[in-house]
């Protein structure tokens, strides 16, 4: 856990999140912007800033996501037209919350990757 992160806040019960979705090493909640009919949050409950240093620290764990990632597609009903999942990273990338999550969104067509 990391003292001043929002996620891990979220693992603790501190700060309500609507989820979807638990296993023992993680977690999935809808995200509070929705930017799609159906957009959820997958993380590992334990802290790693992003999904390059989780898959440095522990590639099982970062396969974990992805299976959290797939079984949250499946019962939000996404498996049958589709679905995209993003992990922004860094500052480049448009990461705003320094705990690794993967944005499963779908429920609509999405568009070309970039736009
Ligand atoms: O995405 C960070 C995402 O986290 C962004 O889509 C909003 C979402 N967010 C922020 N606070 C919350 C809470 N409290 N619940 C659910 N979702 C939240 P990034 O990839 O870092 O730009």
């Amino acid at each position: 856990m990391s003292a001043d992160c929002l996620f891990c806040k979220i693992v603790a019960g501190d700060i309500p999140a609507d989820v979807v979705h638990e296993t023992e090493t993680t977690l999935a909640f809808r995200d509070i912007g929705p930017k799609a009919p159906v957009h959820v949050l997958v993380i590992p409950k334990e802290h790693h800033a992003d999904v390059a240093a989780l898959a440095l620290a522990d590639a099982g764990l970062a396969g974990e996501v992805l299976a959290a990632a797939a079984a949250v597609a499946r019962s939000e009903g996404l498996l049958t037209d589709g679905f995209r999942t993003i992990f922004n990273t860094g500052g480049y990338g448009g990461q705003e919350v320094f705990h690794v999550h993967a944005h499963v969104v779908g429920g609509a067509p999405l568009g070309p990757m970039l736009s």
